[in-house]
């Protein structure tokens, strides 16, 4: 299917009806559902679909850095603004990856113009994957195809959808996050100073931009008032991102409604602290897997 601007979207589905939507702007993920139909991720009703504007809402990746720390004046670099190309033969995963699953592969290869910003040849394959029970799967290898060593940062940047956050006092309708107790993270909001965690899982009052160092594996959204629990799991990506502008900082994103950010709370796998370096022929294999509890 194309969208408004005739950009090219694949949409994934599996037997039972769950599906996910992945556009070729950014290599996105811009829907994933379940097979009630539900939507799990969160796009702003005042997203840009306009290269190279880049999207708000679904799963951003953020390549080759993440926010303005680096070389780049690109915050969270080029990935997400750019038109990838569907790969119709990728080199080969582990049978596990594809088995059973509807997949798509898609392709970033740096332009002319990027070279110039940032002068190192890669690959950049992404395979979105949906199972069979519903998961939803990235997996991304970057591949150096340059004569030189280069470094790079990554992010998904992932927009769950999630009930009121700012609702958070009353017990029944809490959104808090499991699985970053006693981190050591570096607070956007306090020139990227280092504290560690203190509480016993993350709640939220008010806003955050920060990155948890060297995290575990899994990790967990609790979402009390929709009775869903987001599970994420990740390798090769130690860092997790959590941010959620709250009410100020919405005012001043042109492209996020005022009161939206009650409704979305970014949780990325990432690798930031400690940039990825490869070699030339190099590859670097990160993957996330989202997962979504429904009780009730
Ligand atoms: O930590 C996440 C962050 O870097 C925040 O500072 C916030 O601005 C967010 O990313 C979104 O960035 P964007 O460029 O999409 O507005």
């Amino acid at each position: 299917t194309k969208d408004r601007n005739g950009i090219d979207q694949v949409v994934l589905r599996n037997p039972r009806g769950a599906s996910a939507r992945v556009s070729l702007h950014g290599g996105q993920v811009l829907s994933w559902r379940t097979d009630r139909g539900e939507e799990l991720l969160f796009t702003s009703s005042k997203a840009i679909f306009k290269p190279p504007h880049a999207v708000r809402g679904g799963i951003p990746i953020c390549f080759p850095q993440f926010g303005s720390k680096g070389a780049l004046d690109q915050k969270h670099g080029f990935a997400r603004n750019k038109i990838w190309v569907i790969d119709n033969d990728p080199p080969p995963l582990h049978p596990s990856d594809s088995h059973g699953k509807a997949c798509v592969d898609l392709l970033l290869k740096p332009s002319e113009e990027d070279l110039k910003i940032w002068p190192h040849s890669f690959e950049f394959r992404l395979r979105v994957s949906l199972a069979a029970d519903g998961y939803l799967t990235l997996i991304s290898r970057i591949r150096n195809i340059n004569c030189k060593p280069f470094s790079f940062s990554i992010a998904y940047h992932t927009n769950f959808s999630i009930s009121d956050i700012s609702y958070n006092n009353c017990a029944d309708s809490e959104v808090r996050i499991e699985g970053l107790e006693t981190l050591d993270y570096l607070d956007n909001l306090c020139q990227k100073e280092r504290f560690t965690e203190q509480g016993d899982t993350i709640t939220f009052e008010s806003g955050v931009d920060r990155v948890y160092l060297r995290s575990p594996n899994m990790i967990a959204i609790f979402d009390h008032e929709r009775k869903r629990t987001f599970v994420i799991r990740k390798e090769g990506l130690p860092d997790v991102v959590v941010w959620n502008p709250w009410e100020r900082k919405s005012k001043s994103i042109s492209d996020l409604g005022d009161e939206e950010y009650k409704q979305m709370l970014c949780v990325d796998g990432a690798a930031i602290e400690k940039p990825i370096t490869l070699k030339p022929g190099e590859e670097w294999t990160g993957r996330l897997e989202l997962s979504v509890v429904l009780s009730s």
